[in-house]
């Protein structure tokens, strides 16, 4: 897998030429999503490496074997942001979301130990209405005994009232667990989607 770093932006304006479908990772602040970023991407830190202050409200794209983009979002749903950087989140988010001019996928993370948040709800319900091809990813799952996991992945496909289809890809950076499913399922929406 060859990575590199595009660019970061502030707004749509500036997402990256050619166009090229986009697989976006969300997820709460804290929920793993640089460390599932990393394992999924095969380095031990790029998330994190293209973080310069003020990081949090930008969208950070990647490009993968030249075929798609990756795109991190800043986290969402942390409890010590201000009024204002929480309006802005919302705002970059929906932008993104709404946005019908790029192909788009999601990679929606959810920590697996955490009953999912109204922002997760609201987030999902966004993506949702947008349309987009969707993949909950329940992350740090190595945290969890295997017996509790069932019950878990179902809670949160009923609190964020997740369609059954969904794709339910349980996930752990730590243990290296979940990559061969992202990988499968971002190829298939790939071959789905030739002529972009
Ligand atoms: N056990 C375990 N811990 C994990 C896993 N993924 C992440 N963590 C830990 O969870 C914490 C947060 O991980 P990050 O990857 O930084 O999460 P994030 O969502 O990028 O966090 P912010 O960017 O700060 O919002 C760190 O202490 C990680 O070591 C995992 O799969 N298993
Ligand atoms: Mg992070």
């Amino acid at each position: 897998m060859q990575v590199e770093f595009v660019t970061s932006t502030p707004d749509l304006r500036g997402r990256p030429e050619p166009v090229l479908p986009e697989f976006a990772f969300l997820g709460r602040s804290n929920c793993g999503k640089s460390s599932l970023i990393n394992m999924f991407l095969d380095r031990r830190d790029l998330a994190r490496t293209s973080g310069k202050p003020g990081k949090t409200r930008l969208l950070n794209y990647f490009v993968v074997d030249g075929r798609f983009y990756l795109v991190d979002l800043p986290g969402y749903g942390f409890a010590k942001v201000s009024k204002v950087q929480r309006a802005a989140w919302r705002r970059l988010f929906r932008e993104y979301l709404a946005a019908q001019d790029r192909p788009v996928a999601v990679f929606h993370l959810l920590d697996v130990r955490h009953r999912p948040t109204a922002d997760d709800r609201e987030v999902a319900d966004w993506i949702r209405e947008a349309g987009h091809p969707c993949a909950i990813a329940a992350t740090k799952i190595d945290k969890i005994g295997g017996p509790r996991q069932g019950g878990r992945y179902r809670e949160i496909v009923e609190v964020l009232g997740a369609d059954p289809q969904t794709p339910f890809i349980p996930t752990s950076a730590a243990k290296g667990m979940g990559r061969q499913e992202m990988l499968a399922w971002v190829e298939a929406l790939l071959e789905a989607n030739p002529e972009t």
